[in-house]
Protein backbone atom coordinates (compact mmCIF):
# COMPACT_ATOMS: atom_id res chain seq x y z
CA UNK A 1 0.00 0.00 0.00
CA UNK A 2 2.07 3.01 -1.02
CA UNK A 3 1.66 6.55 0.57
CA UNK A 4 0.13 8.22 -2.44
CA UNK A 5 -2.72 5.53 -3.17
CA UNK A 6 -4.23 5.20 0.54
CA UNK A 7 -4.08 8.93 0.87
CA UNK A 8 -6.62 9.02 -2.09
CA UNK A 9 -8.71 6.53 -0.64
CA UNK A 10 -12.08 7.74 1.63
CA UNK A 11 -11.35 7.17 5.02
CA UNK A 12 -14.11 4.39 5.34
CA UNK A 13 -12.11 2.61 2.52
CA UNK A 14 -9.00 3.30 3.98
CA UNK A 15 -9.72 1.37 7.14
CA UNK A 16 -11.06 -1.71 5.73
CA UNK A 17 -8.39 -2.21 3.87
CA UNK A 18 -6.20 -2.10 6.95
CA UNK A 19 -8.91 -4.46 8.73
CA UNK A 20 -8.62 -7.11 5.27
CA UNK A 21 -4.24 -6.28 5.55
CA UNK A 22 -3.69 -6.98 8.96
CA UNK A 23 -3.71 -10.16 10.98
CA UNK A 24 -4.68 -8.28 14.62
CA UNK A 25 -6.07 -5.00 14.91
CA UNK A 26 -5.02 -2.24 17.83
CA UNK A 27 -7.44 0.62 18.92
CA UNK A 28 -6.31 3.16 20.82
CA UNK A 29 -8.21 5.28 23.22
CA UNK A 30 -8.60 7.97 25.59
CA UNK A 31 -8.70 6.73 29.04
CA UNK A 32 -10.59 9.90 30.24
CA UNK A 33 -14.05 8.65 27.90
CA UNK A 34 -13.08 5.02 26.89
CA UNK A 35 -16.58 4.22 25.54
CA UNK A 36 -16.95 7.00 23.77
CA UNK A 37 -13.95 6.85 22.14
CA UNK A 38 -14.38 3.39 20.94
CA UNK A 39 -14.83 3.40 17.34
CA UNK A 40 -17.79 0.85 17.69
CA UNK A 41 -18.51 0.63 13.32
CA UNK A 42 -14.66 -0.49 13.09
CA UNK A 43 -14.82 -2.88 15.59
CA UNK A 44 -18.06 -4.08 14.19
CA UNK A 45 -16.22 -4.54 10.77
CA UNK A 46 -13.47 -6.12 12.62
CA UNK A 47 -15.30 -8.75 14.00
CA UNK A 48 -17.38 -9.47 10.81
CA UNK A 49 -14.07 -10.39 9.37
CA UNK A 50 -12.93 -12.72 11.82
CA UNK A 51 -9.93 -10.79 13.45
CA UNK A 52 -9.47 -9.88 16.69
CA UNK A 53 -8.27 -6.93 18.63
CA UNK A 54 -6.91 -5.06 21.25
CA UNK A 55 -8.36 -1.85 22.95
CA UNK A 56 -4.92 0.09 24.02
CA UNK A 57 -6.15 2.71 26.94
CA UNK A 58 -3.64 5.04 26.96
CA UNK A 59 -3.45 8.82 28.62
CA UNK A 60 -3.78 7.14 31.78
CA UNK A 61 -1.98 9.83 33.51
CA UNK A 62 -4.46 11.66 33.30
CA UNK A 63 -7.17 9.80 35.17
CA UNK A 64 -6.86 8.54 38.94
CA UNK A 65 -5.38 5.22 39.67
CA UNK A 66 -8.63 3.79 41.02
CA UNK A 67 -10.44 4.77 37.57
CA UNK A 68 -8.73 2.15 35.63
CA UNK A 69 -10.79 -0.19 37.99
CA UNK A 70 -13.87 0.98 36.97
CA UNK A 71 -12.74 0.83 33.06
CA UNK A 72 -11.50 -3.10 33.94
CA UNK A 73 -15.25 -3.47 35.09
CA UNK A 74 -16.32 -1.71 32.18
CA UNK A 75 -14.67 -4.42 29.72
CA UNK A 76 -15.67 -7.25 32.17
CA UNK A 77 -19.49 -6.04 31.89
CA UNK A 78 -18.86 -5.79 28.04
CA UNK A 79 -17.64 -9.45 27.65
CA UNK A 80 -20.49 -10.55 29.85
CA UNK A 81 -23.36 -8.76 27.81
CA UNK A 82 -21.83 -8.90 24.42
CA UNK A 83 -21.05 -12.60 22.83
CA UNK A 84 -19.25 -11.63 19.80
CA UNK A 85 -17.73 -8.57 21.68
CA UNK A 86 -15.93 -11.42 24.04
CA UNK A 87 -15.06 -13.29 21.07
CA UNK A 88 -13.14 -10.98 19.41
CA UNK A 89 -11.79 -8.90 21.95
CA UNK A 90 -8.51 -10.18 22.87
CA UNK A 91 -7.54 -7.72 25.56
CA UNK A 92 -6.68 -4.64 26.91
CA UNK A 93 -3.28 -2.45 27.76
CA UNK A 94 -3.47 0.59 30.25
CA UNK A 95 -0.40 2.88 29.33
CA UNK A 96 0.45 6.23 29.33
CA UNK A 97 2.18 6.30 25.98
CA UNK A 98 4.21 9.93 26.59
CA UNK A 99 4.70 9.57 30.32
CA UNK A 100 6.23 5.95 29.39
CA UNK A 101 3.57 4.39 32.31
CA UNK A 102 3.00 0.95 32.17
CA UNK A 103 4.29 0.31 28.39
CA UNK A 104 5.02 -3.34 29.33
CA UNK A 105 1.48 -4.30 29.05
CA UNK A 106 1.61 -3.30 25.59
CA UNK A 107 4.14 -5.82 24.82
CA UNK A 108 2.87 -8.05 26.51
CA UNK A 109 -0.47 -8.23 24.78
CA UNK A 110 1.25 -8.28 21.01
CA UNK A 111 3.13 -11.10 22.34
CA UNK A 112 0.00 -13.05 23.78
CA UNK A 113 -0.88 -12.88 20.47
CA UNK A 114 2.15 -13.08 18.40
CA UNK A 115 2.60 -15.96 20.34
CA UNK A 116 -0.58 -18.14 19.17
CA UNK A 117 0.90 -17.76 15.87
CA UNK A 118 3.50 -19.20 13.75
CA UNK A 119 4.39 -16.37 10.92
CA UNK A 120 5.04 -12.52 11.09
CA UNK A 121 1.92 -10.16 12.07
CA UNK A 122 0.80 -6.86 11.00
CA UNK A 123 -1.05 -5.12 13.20
CA UNK A 124 -3.13 -2.54 12.40
CA UNK A 125 -3.63 0.59 15.13
CA UNK A 126 -6.87 2.67 14.80
CA UNK A 127 -8.51 5.16 16.70
CA UNK A 128 -10.07 8.86 16.50
CA UNK A 129 -7.49 11.66 16.13
CA UNK A 130 -5.48 12.76 18.69
CA UNK A 131 -6.11 9.65 21.04
CA UNK A 132 -2.46 8.87 20.62
CA UNK A 133 -1.97 6.16 18.02
CA UNK A 134 1.32 7.72 17.24
CA UNK A 135 2.41 8.18 20.67
CA UNK A 136 1.49 4.62 21.42
CA UNK A 137 3.78 3.17 17.73
CA UNK A 138 6.87 5.47 19.06
CA UNK A 139 6.56 3.60 22.37
CA UNK A 140 6.70 0.33 20.34
CA UNK A 141 9.06 1.43 18.08
CA UNK A 142 11.57 2.77 20.93
CA UNK A 143 12.33 5.65 19.37
CA UNK A 144 10.78 8.78 16.98
CA UNK A 145 9.85 7.02 13.94
CA UNK A 146 5.81 8.27 13.71
CA UNK A 147 5.21 11.93 14.11
CA UNK A 148 3.02 12.88 16.64
CA UNK A 149 0.83 16.39 17.20
CA UNK A 150 -1.27 17.76 18.59
CA UNK A 151 -3.53 18.99 16.00
CA UNK A 152 -6.01 16.49 15.02
CA UNK A 153 -5.75 14.91 12.07
CA UNK A 154 -1.94 15.18 11.46
CA UNK A 155 -0.57 12.10 10.18
CA UNK A 156 -1.39 12.06 7.09
CA UNK A 157 -0.48 9.03 4.86
CA UNK A 158 -0.91 5.14 5.95
CA UNK A 159 2.48 4.49 8.22
CA UNK A 160 4.45 1.06 8.40
CA UNK A 161 6.86 0.92 11.23
CA UNK A 162 8.28 -2.46 11.87
CA UNK A 163 8.71 -2.84 15.82
CA UNK A 164 10.01 -6.45 16.24
CA UNK A 165 11.58 -9.53 14.22
CA UNK A 166 7.92 -10.62 13.68
CA UNK A 167 5.49 -7.48 14.69
CA UNK A 168 4.79 -4.73 11.82
CA UNK A 169 2.76 -1.61 12.81
CA UNK A 170 0.31 0.38 10.24
CA UNK A 171 -0.72 3.56 11.44
CA UNK A 172 -3.71 5.11 10.20
CA UNK A 173 -4.35 8.96 9.51
CA UNK A 174 -6.58 10.69 12.11
CA UNK A 175 -9.65 10.71 9.54
CA UNK A 176 -11.64 8.01 11.29
CA UNK A 177 -14.59 9.86 12.54
CA UNK A 178 -17.65 8.33 14.68
CA UNK A 179 -20.27 9.43 12.32
CA UNK A 180 -22.84 9.49 15.26
CA UNK A 181 -20.71 11.84 17.18
CA UNK A 182 -22.52 15.37 17.72
CA UNK A 183 -19.88 18.62 17.30
CA UNK A 184 -19.70 18.72 21.34
CA UNK A 185 -18.89 14.71 21.16
CA UNK A 186 -16.08 15.82 18.69
CA UNK A 187 -14.58 18.59 20.84
CA UNK A 188 -15.11 15.58 24.18
CA UNK A 189 -13.41 13.43 22.46
CA UNK A 190 -10.66 15.83 21.40
CA UNK A 191 -10.82 14.29 17.37
CA UNK A 192 -12.14 17.65 16.01
CA UNK A 193 -9.34 19.79 14.94
CA UNK A 194 -10.07 23.08 16.70
CA UNK A 195 -7.30 24.94 14.71
CA UNK A 196 -9.83 24.65 12.07
CA UNK A 197 -12.96 25.82 13.50
CA UNK A 198 -13.51 29.65 12.54
CA UNK A 199 -16.15 30.19 15.32
CA UNK A 200 -14.66 28.61 18.42
CA UNK A 201 -16.94 30.40 20.52
CA UNK A 202 -20.08 28.55 18.92
CA UNK A 203 -18.48 25.66 19.13
CA UNK A 204 -17.60 25.67 23.00
CA UNK A 205 -20.87 27.14 23.81
CA UNK A 206 -22.29 24.11 21.89
CA UNK A 207 -19.83 21.68 24.04
CA UNK A 208 -20.64 23.42 27.37
CA UNK A 209 -24.11 23.32 26.90
CA UNK A 210 -23.82 19.51 26.30
CA UNK A 211 -21.77 18.92 29.49
CA UNK A 212 -24.32 20.84 30.95
CA UNK A 213 -26.81 18.43 30.20
CA UNK A 214 -26.09 15.16 31.51
CA UNK A 215 -26.08 14.28 35.25
CA UNK A 216 -22.05 11.73 33.57
CA UNK A 217 -21.08 15.06 32.32
CA UNK A 218 -22.19 17.89 34.69
CA UNK A 219 -19.22 18.11 36.72
CA UNK A 220 -17.14 18.45 33.73
CA UNK A 221 -18.41 22.63 35.36
CA UNK A 222 -16.27 21.69 38.44
CA UNK A 223 -13.36 20.61 36.54
CA UNK A 224 -13.53 23.87 34.59
CA UNK A 225 -14.22 26.03 37.44
CA UNK A 226 -11.01 24.60 40.15
CA UNK A 227 -9.17 24.67 36.66
CA UNK A 228 -9.48 28.47 36.06
CA UNK A 229 -10.26 30.12 39.75
CA UNK A 230 -13.30 30.61 38.29
CA UNK A 231 -17.44 30.01 40.23
CA UNK A 232 -19.13 27.66 39.50
CA UNK A 233 -21.46 28.94 36.51
CA UNK A 234 -24.16 26.83 34.93
CA UNK A 235 -24.47 28.97 31.82
CA UNK A 236 -22.22 28.14 28.87
CA UNK A 237 -21.81 31.74 27.48
CA UNK A 238 -20.90 32.96 31.04
CA UNK A 239 -18.36 30.32 31.45
CA UNK A 240 -16.67 31.75 28.51
CA UNK A 241 -16.80 35.44 29.74
CA UNK A 242 -15.23 34.75 33.13
CA UNK A 243 -12.61 33.09 31.50
CA UNK A 244 -11.85 36.05 28.71
CA UNK A 245 -12.08 38.26 31.67
CA UNK A 246 -9.84 36.28 33.81
CA UNK A 247 -7.31 35.86 31.27
CA UNK A 248 -7.99 39.82 30.09
CA UNK A 249 -8.73 38.51 26.32
CA UNK A 250 -10.07 41.08 24.63
CA UNK A 251 -11.12 42.13 21.40
CA UNK A 252 -12.50 45.10 19.32
CA UNK A 253 -13.51 48.16 21.45
CA UNK A 254 -12.34 46.25 24.75
CA UNK A 255 -15.11 43.78 24.25
CA UNK A 256 -14.39 40.54 25.87
CA UNK A 257 -13.23 38.27 23.29
CA UNK A 258 -14.99 34.95 24.20
CA UNK A 259 -13.53 32.91 20.62
CA UNK A 260 -10.21 33.31 22.71
CA UNK A 261 -11.56 32.27 25.85
CA UNK A 262 -12.87 29.00 23.93
CA UNK A 263 -10.42 28.08 21.64
CA UNK A 264 -8.21 27.94 25.23
CA UNK A 265 -10.60 26.71 27.19
CA UNK A 266 -10.88 23.93 24.78
CA UNK A 267 -7.19 23.50 23.75
CA UNK A 268 -6.84 23.19 27.94
CA UNK A 269 -9.23 20.27 27.53
CA UNK A 270 -7.09 18.28 24.42
CA UNK A 271 -3.95 18.81 26.24
CA UNK A 272 -5.36 17.33 29.77
CA UNK A 273 -5.19 20.34 31.62
CA UNK A 274 -9.01 20.28 32.95
CA UNK A 275 -9.19 17.41 35.38
CA UNK A 276 -12.43 15.23 34.17
CA UNK A 277 -13.19 11.77 33.13
CA UNK A 278 -15.91 9.84 32.47
CA UNK A 279 -17.19 6.06 31.39
N1 LIG B 1 -1.14 13.26 28.73
C1 LIG B 1 -0.92 12.45 27.69
N2 LIG B 1 -0.93 12.93 26.42
C2 LIG B 1 -0.71 12.06 25.40
C3 LIG B 1 -0.47 10.68 25.62
N3 LIG B 1 -0.32 10.09 24.41
C4 LIG B 1 -0.45 11.05 23.49
N4 LIG B 1 -0.68 12.25 24.08
C5 LIG B 1 -0.86 13.56 23.43
O1 LIG B 1 -2.01 13.52 22.61
C6 LIG B 1 -1.81 14.28 21.42
C7 LIG B 1 -2.07 13.39 20.20
O2 LIG B 1 -1.08 12.37 20.14
P1 LIG B 1 -0.73 11.62 18.78
O3 LIG B 1 0.14 10.46 19.12
O4 LIG B 1 -0.27 12.59 17.75
O5 LIG B 1 -2.19 11.10 18.39
P2 LIG B 1 -2.70 10.43 17.04
O6 LIG B 1 -3.82 9.53 17.43
O7 LIG B 1 -1.58 9.84 16.27
O8 LIG B 1 -3.29 11.71 16.31
P3 LIG B 1 -3.66 11.85 14.74
O9 LIG B 1 -2.50 11.42 13.93
O10 LIG B 1 -3.98 13.29 14.65
O11 LIG B 1 -4.86 11.02 14.52
C8 LIG B 1 -0.37 14.80 21.48
O12 LIG B 1 -0.41 16.11 22.01
C9 LIG B 1 0.30 13.86 22.47
O13 LIG B 1 1.37 14.48 23.16
C10 LIG B 1 -0.44 10.20 26.98
O14 LIG B 1 -0.23 9.04 27.28
N5 LIG B 1 -0.67 11.13 27.96
MG1 LIG C 1 -0.91 10.20 14.36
Amino acid sequence: MSKNKSQKQKPEALINNIIARADFLLEVVDARFVDLARVKHVEANIMKSGKKFGIVVNKIDLVDKAFLLDIKHYFARQRLKDKTFAKYFFGYAFVSATKRINTKSLWLLLNKYVRQKQAQITVGVFGLANSGKSSVINVLKGKHSARTSIQAGFTKGVQLVRISKRIMLVDTPGVIENANHSIAEQVLTCSLNIDKCSDAATVCINFLQYMLKQEKTKHFLDAIANHYGIAKINNAETILKFIAQKFRFLAKHNQLDLNRAAYKLMRDWYEGKIKFYML
